[in-house]
């Protein structure tokens, strides 16, 4: 028999990288409500870059911190720029998937203070790069898919090195921990689609611990 990798629940994706296919699907409708329940006091912005171009992708964020970027640079801040108030807090279904997640992948005791959430819409792309602006890469990210499918592109720690691309679909769960937590990596043009539950986008949950 020959084996489908592409349909196994848990596969390596590189060193450290766990992909949980499925993973999110029976939290689908918790998720959905708490994502609503966030975006309601920090909608989706669209921010810049320090050099000074306008992302495709829309952010916002849940957590004691955010990932924000402007002409000033990447940083975490505790306050939305847009509001001038703290971000809204993690929901507790956010926050025990992540835990849940990280654990199933080999990383436990993972306390996210940040949930950045991306929206993806047909067209939108987000170009190779690295996540290292938080304070401790020994930390993992678990990532949570939703909505339309995308095609990951992954890499490895030079930005020169050959990318791989990974179908992430509906209710896939990523953990990037070890020597692939600093990997160079991104998102492929989105293709046009409706999703049943989410309609003509993409959401992305990237959970991360920011802080010390
Ligand atoms: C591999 N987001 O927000 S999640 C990001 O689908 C980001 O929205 C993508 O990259 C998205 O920074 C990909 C998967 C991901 C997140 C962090 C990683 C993969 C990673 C950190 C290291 C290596
Ligand atoms: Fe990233």
């Amino acid at each position: 028999m020959i084996p489908d990798l592409f349909a196994e629940p848990r596969a390596a994706m590189a060193p450290g990288a766990v992909l949980l296919r499925g993973f999110a699907l029976p939290r689908e409708t918790a998720l959905r409500a708490a994502i609503d329940t966030v975006t309601a006091e920090a909608p989706f912005r669209h921010m810049t870059t320090p050099g000074g171009f306008t992302m495709s992708v829309a952010m916002t964020t849940c957590g004691e911190v955010g990932w924000v970027t402007d002409r000033k640079g990447y940083r975490y801040s505790p306050v939305d720029p847009l509001s001038g108030k703290p971000w809204p807090a993690m929901p507790a279904p956010f926050r025990a998937l992540a835990t849940e997640a990280a654990a199933a992948a080999g990383y436990p005791g993972f306390h996210p203070d940040s949930c950045l959430i991306n929206r993806y819409t047909p067209g939108t792309r987000l170009s190779l790069h690295q996540d290292q602006d938080e304070k401790d890469f020994s930390q993992p990210i678990v990532s949570v898919s939703l909505g339309l499918p995308a095609t990951f592109q992954f890499g490895g720690p030079r930005r020169t090195d050959p990318t791989v691309k990974f179908p992430l679909s509906h209710g896939d769960v990523a953990v990037w921990g070890g020597p692939s937590r600093l990997f160079f990596h991104g998102v492929a043009t989105l293709k046009d689609g409706a999703h049943p539950l989410l309609g003509r986008k993409r959401i992305n949950l990237t959970f991360r611990r920011a802080l010390e």
